[in-house]
């Protein structure tokens, strides 16, 4: 990587990121909303964009000296119109927390009704969870996981929906490994006389391949993260039809935003231009089979997983059936002394705490993007099966760091050739 001028005059920061870089190399990255963007991407985040300010929007900015910024910010909304179909996209949402916040604020009044899943069955902090600023501006109901079969519940959420009358029903989820039926979500919005806001912060990618259904023009308003399956610079976006656009530009900037970080902006447009190539639909597919290799295999050890499987790119496992006394946070750190990184997480009919809970959850963007296969998954699922049934035994913790060294050599990440990722 390149870092020069940086090592010359601030040697403490260039440590750290080499170290950054070098656990990225060394570990597999198997948080489900994590990625490895490549370096195109990082040069554009790292660009004297970030030195700009462009309130406003293309065309219409407040400062002079937005000739390129304009440039860079059509160029991103133009490429995710073509990526996901939508009429109008705001791409200056700093995160996906914020493109929420962003249709929040477009749409409703502070003690308006919001009714979305609880955070513990798959949700998001920002549906509504009370330490959130939607639960405590908006007045939220959740809706929950079916425990016995880990899909949501479609007919549950209809009759809380009659009941609750929301103003807006959030759908797109966290930790939820199964395909969204956005049309069912959306009769009920339409029944009850709400709109429907659909999150895809986690599956934007499989979405833009076309290996999740979309809910662009099915649900008023679809927001997501640009970082996770997607693969592009860090942030949020929004996407509606033109009759809203208004609205939500008017609440993102100047309703919630300042300036936007147009360096991010660069990153999106160039992580976009990417997902355009025909590269990437194989990317998205490869992503799916090798969360369902992963999933297959943890089954066949005899873990039991929320749903029974996945349609998308993770898994979410309960201990509680095979491993009773064993706590995620457990399974978490021992993992991560080994080499594989994902978490812990709560699981649907949650028995323990958010801080400790009775599940990990495990996704496959990452480890696709550094070239792993079905095969490859397979192994790690076998790998992450020893550590969850041996968390204190340090003889198999090491056995399994030492096939994970061999893992990250054989599929190489960032390169000191500064090569960079070369996606196929
Ligand atoms: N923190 C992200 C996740 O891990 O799902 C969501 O924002």
């Amino acid at each position: 990587m390149h870092d020069e001028h940086l090592r010359a005059t601030d040697p403490a920061v260039a440590d750290a990121l080499s170290g950054e870089v070098e656990r990225q190399n060394d570990t597999l990255a198997m948080i489900a909303s994590e990625n490895h963007v490549s370096e195109a991407v990082l040069e554009a985040q790292g660009s004297v964009l970030t030195n700009k300010y462009a309130e406003g929007y293309p065309g219409e900015r407040y400062y002079g000296g937005c000739e390129y910024a304009d440039e860079v910010e059509e160029i991103a909304i133009e490429r995710a119109k073509e990526l996901w179909g939508a009429e109008h996209v705001n791409v200056q949402p700093h995160a996906g927390s914020q493109a929420n916040m962003g249709v929040y604020l477009a749409m409703l009044e502070p003690g308006d009704r919001i009714l979305s899943l609880d955070l513990t069955h798959g949700g998001h902090l920002s549906h509504g969870h009370p330490a959130n600023f939607a639960g405590q501006v908006y007045e939220v109901e959740q809706y929950e996981i079916d425990p016995e079969t880990g899909y949501v519940d479609y007919e549950a959420l209809h009759d809380h929906a009659e009941e609750f009358d929301p103003d807006i029903i959030v759908s797109g989820y966290s930790a939820y490994p199964r395909e969204v039926e956005w049309e069912t979500i959306q009769e009920t919005a339409d029944a009850v006389g709400a709109y429907h806001l659909a999150d895809i912060a986690h599956i934007t990618g499989l979405v833009a391949a076309g290996v999740h259904s979309s809910p662009v023009g099915v649900a008023d308003f679809v927001t997501g993260s640009t970082h996770k399956t997607i693969r592009a610079g860090r942030g949020g976006i929004i996407m509606c039809d033109e009759e809203y656009a208004d609205d939500i530009d008017s609440a993102v900037f100047p309703g919630m935003q300042g300036g936007p970080l147009m360096h991010n902006v660069a990153g999106k447009a160039v992580g976009f231009g990417e997902a355009l190539r025909p590269e990437f639909q194989d990317y998205a597919e490869q992503t799916v089979a090798n969360a369902q290799a992963l999933a297959d295999r943890l089954q066949e050890h005899g873990l039991e997983l929320v749903s029974g499987g996945t349609d998308n790119h993770l898994v979410l496992i309960d201990l509680r059936p095979s491993h009773p006394d064993t706590p995620g946070k457990d399974v978490e750190e021992a993992l991560e002394e080994a080499g594989i990184v994902l978490n812990a997480n709560t699981v649907p009919g949650e028995t323990r705490s958010a801080f400790n809970p009775s599940g990990i959850r495990a996704g496959t963007p990452g480890l696709t993007t550094r070239g792993f296969d079905e095969d490859a998954c397979r192994e790690v699922a076998d790998l992450i099966y020893e550590v969850v049934d041996a968390p204190d035994d340090d003889a198999v913790v090491a056995e399994v760091s030492d096939r994970v060294d061999e893992l990250t050599d054989e599929y190489p990440l960032y390169g000191d050739d500064s090569e960079g990722l070369v996606f196929e």
